[in-house]
């Protein structure tokens, strides 16, 4: 029983943010080793970690294209930082973030596929869908995108307005 609730004291925190933020936070590995990432390709949502763990060599984890950092990221990963982490931002949803080892550049490389979380229908982040929501729907009738765009088609119309009915907090 001591076992037990000594997970749920470990365990209880993470849920609790998980709750709270509403975030994937998934944890995804990338082994480093010579001379190679992998998996060498990633995709990950926003919130998302990654985390590279070497397991041979003297490299790094660079954003850029590869051999011209863009400062992003630049995090050790050799016998003496044996792990690095990177936890995608929100502004990097719909992109891909390439990074590369700086020692060997023109060859061990990698990116991250960052996924696009669908947009919500409380618009105005309340925590409810109503009528405030449905006002700033209708306030953007006929825009070409943005925020009540909710099926990302371009267009809010009347396909967007019957997600927002469908999502209606009752
Ligand atoms: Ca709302
Ligand atoms: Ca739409
Ligand atoms: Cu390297």
């Amino acid at each position: 029983m001591e076992r037990l609730n000594a997970g749920i004291m470990v365990l209880a925190p993470a849920l609790a943010a998980a709750l709270a933020g509403g975030v994937h936070g998934d944890e995804i590995t990338v082994t480093v080793s010579n001379f190679a990432f992998t998996p060498a390709n990633v995709t990950a949502a926003p919130g998302d970690t990654i985390r590279w763990v070497r397991v041979a060599g003297n490299h790094t984890a660079t954003s850029g294209a590869p051999c011209v950092p863009n400062g992003t990221f630049d995090l050790p990963v050799n016998s003496v930082f044996t792990s690095a982490t990177w936890v995608v931002p929100a502004s990097a949803a719909g992109t891909t973030v390439r990074y590369y080892c700086a020692p060997h550049c023109t060859t061990m490389q990698g990116s991250i596929v960052v996924t696009q979380p669908p947009p919500s229908p409380d618009l105005n982040g309340d925590g409810a869908v109503n009528g405030d929501d449905l006002g700033l729907l209708l306030a953007a009738w006929g825009a070409t995108g943005g925020p009540a765009d909710l099926n990302l088609d371009g267009a809010v119309n009347g396909d967007d307005l019957g997600i927002l009915l469908g999502a209606w907090t009752v």
